[in-house]
């Protein structure tokens, strides 16, 4: 049974056990009608707990049936019923109480949860808002901005910040489901509240504070539907009567459901839960992941030694003498202090993590370590003689990961006895805050290697994409397509400004060209100088990056690279640039034609599919939705676009 009913002491227990996550699904909708009908009908129960089995209360609608037509009965009849009953209903949240499941609480009359639980209208993340009522009844439990701020932002608020809201009416100290049961009893004692459709709503906290938040989200929604839809709908939730509002809810939400937005949203929430899903790897168990080595103390190794320690793992960092060790210490000293100011970590756990850390000159120091990632500098030779010495240190079942983000991963490994032990695992800058983990996959790597490589991203909080050995593997080697794309289009007549105005416009955060000076020209520079000996004579090629080069342009840390740079640090179309610009057309004979915002982002899109298309082809990647998790996580393509592959019907 999805829904099940049992009478303790005049108080009915409606628990549903729907696994994974309780999303009410058919079986649910259905299972709660019955329940309600049950509970109203039955002379001997005076109140309602609802519970969920599992690892959390109910954490949304089915997403699944968004594609379908919908069955009845629909959550918002089904909510209408449970709201309607004239006995009282007390939600039991633990876990997360998401989406449709908080729209379920909310049409109990009475909510308590545990102190580790979670409640949010998550569904501007899936291009959605609340379609069960969410927008019309949060606003009549919680201050007008604060509703606003939730269903437009989409975020979660634990137990005690709900509570500290009105959200909640308590939260238990003990057994959830035993206190719930208390808590309904002594409520059936006393008159049932008004349900929420009968209460005003609830101003906001100052004057102005729903407008401002409105105006923030506005800013922020960069071409996306639902935020201002979620704005929309809070504002019928403050002026129309409550069936009107209701139904303006629905119309609303029907047409997202329906939209690409939507569409996209979802189809990267599945590919992103899919990525981590090797068919090879069923069954197989990863190695036991407790100690960590990282060669490197730069930004990327000490963002890596940070992202492990955060998620609890020990750290033992090289370097090659004490000096180095101390500044590889000290950059991951700084991030953890980040961490705490922003409040991610108090300053105790800030210690225990740094007491699980060390870092060292010599090998030796990492015998005991169950994975070692090497994050040195770029060049075959150098990894050669790292790998060298972690076969020689290293325990021989030791996991050797490399961090390198193009280099042949299976010449790297090559350099040890037992290569079946090494793969890549491509981090991307801040390691630490970055979602996406790659993980490179030489022919004849072992299994349990590699389930550990999938282990480590899911315990980092990452998520994985398994790509195979090839120059730049998934996303660097898209990413220089398109950057190559671009560059063309330099030559062709665009401007630096046109072609980055065109990507924002799409809905990324940042051009191409922005991007790259503000990562540093100088150091894809000495790689096409490394590389310029092995390169294609009759390839085309842009000179214009290795002329500002040339010219000391480095990019934002130099004030000057593809833009101009003030003090404040603001970029600025650069007359030089576009100079030198025009001067590379002119010399290779090109007559330069404007180029339209539109046919620009054509452009890019185009070379970001083919890329992706012969990616696919040759097996690098596994699926076409695997380039969308890499595209939109490493960078900026927009989420709700889905990723080059879905944007191109893929
Ligand atoms: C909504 O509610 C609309 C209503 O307002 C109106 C209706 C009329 N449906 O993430 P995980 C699956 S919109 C179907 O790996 P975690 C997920 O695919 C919804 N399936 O676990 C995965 O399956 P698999 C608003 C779902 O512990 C498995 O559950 N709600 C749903 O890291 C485990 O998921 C949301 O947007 C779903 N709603 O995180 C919440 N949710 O094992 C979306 C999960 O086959 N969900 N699955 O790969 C989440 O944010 C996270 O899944 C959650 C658990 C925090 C719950």
């Amino acid at each position: 049974m999805t829904v099940h009913i049992e009478t303790r002491d005049g108080i009915a227990l409606v628990t549903i056990d729907n696994p994974p996550v309780n999303a009410t699904g058919l079986a649910v909708r259905q299972g709660l009608c019955e329940a309600v009908a049950r509970t109203e009908g039955d002379s001997a129960v005076r109140a309602v707990v609802l519970a969920c089995a599992g690892r959390t209360f109910i954490a949304g609608a089915d997403i699944r049936e968004f594609g379908q037509p919908s069955k009845p009965p629909h959550l918002p009849d089904v909510l209408a019923r449970i709201a309607g009953a004239r006995k009282p209903w007390v939600a039991a949240i633990h876990g997360t109480a998401l989406g449709g499941g908080l729209e379920t609480a909310l049409s109990c009359h009475y909510r308590i949860a545990t102190p580790d639980a979670a409640l949010g209208l998550p569904e501007v993340t899936l291009g959605l808002i609340p379609g069960a009522g969410g927008t019309v009844r949060l606003p009549r439990l919680i201050a007008a901005d604060h509703a606003l701020e939730m269903i437009a932002s989409g975020a979660s608020v634990p137990a005690q910040r709900a509570r500290e809201m009105g959200l909640i009416d308590a939260i238990t100290g003990g057994d959830l489901v035993s206190d719930a049961l208390a808590f309904a009893r002594a409520a059936a004692d006393r008159p049932l509240p008004a349900p929420l459709d009968d209460r005003p709503p609830r101003p906001e906290t100052a004057a102005g504070a729903f407008n401002a938040v409105a105006a923030k989200h506005t800013k922020r929604a960069r071409g996306q539907r639902a935020p201002l839809a979620a704005i929309e709908a809070l504002r019928n939730a403050r002026t129309l009567p409550v069936p009107e509002a209701l139904k303006a809810e629905r119309a609303l939400f029907q047409t997202l459901r329906d939209g690409v937005q939507s569409k996209a949203l979802r189809h990267i929430f599945f590919a992103e839960r899919a990525a981590g899903r090797v068919d090879r790897l069923e069954g197989i168990a990863p190695r036991p992941l407790g100690r960590v080595g990282v060669v490197g103390g730069g930004t990327m190794g000490a963002g890596i030694a940070a992202a492990c320690l955060l998620a609890g793992l020990s750290v033992t960092m090289i370097e090659r003498d004490a000096g180095a060790a101390e500044a590889g210490r000290a950059r991951v000293a700084g991030i953890l202090d980040g961490a705490l100011k922003r409040g991610k970590l108090t300053p105790d756990a800030r210690a225990a993590r740094l007491a699980a850390f060390a870092a060292r000159d010599t090998y030796e120091a990492l015998a005991d370590a169950d994975l070692v990632i090497e994050a040195v500098f770029e060049n075959l030779d150098v990894k050669h003689a790292v790998f060298a010495e972690l076969d020689r240190v290293t325990r021989p079942d030791t996991v050797l990961a490399s961090n390198t983000s193009y280099l042949d991963v299976a010449a790297i490994a090559r350099a040890t006895a037992n290569p079946a032990r090494v793969l890549g695992l491509h981090f991307f800058a801040p390691a630490h805050i970055m979602k996406l983990l790659e993980i490179v996959t030489p022919e004849g790597v072992d299994d349990s290697a590699l389930a550990t490589g999938v282990a480590l991203a899911k315990r980092l909080g990452k998520i994985p994409v398994i790509a195979g050995v090839c120059d730049g593997f998934i996303a660097n080697r898209i990413m220089s397509r398109y950057r190559r794309e671009a560059e063309y289009m330099l030559e062709d007549g665009a401007l630096p400004w046109e072609i980055d105005a065109a990507m924002e416009s799409y809905g990324f955060p940042m051009g191409i060209f922005r991007m790259q000076d503000l990562s540093g020209l100088d150091i894809s520079w000495a790689m096409r100088k490394r590389r310029a000996a092995t390169r294609d004579p009759a390839e085309r090629y842009v000179d214009i990056g290795d002329r500002l080069c040339e010219a000391g342009h480095f990019g934002q840390k130099t004030g000057r690279g593809y833009y101009l740079y003030g003090e404040d640090g603001r970029a600025q179309r650069s007359t030089e640039t576009e100079a030198l610009i025009l001067a590379e057309s002119a010399r290779k004979g090109i007559a330069r034609q404007p180029i339209p915002e539109s046919e620009i982002m054509a452009r890019l899109l185009a070379a970001m599919q083919d890329e992706g298309a012969r990616i696919l082809d040759e097996g690098i990647a596994r699926r076409a939705a695997d380039i969308d998790v890499v595209m939109v996580n490493a960078f900026g393509f927009p989420r709700w676009k889905g990723g080059p592959m879905f944007a191109g019907g893929a």
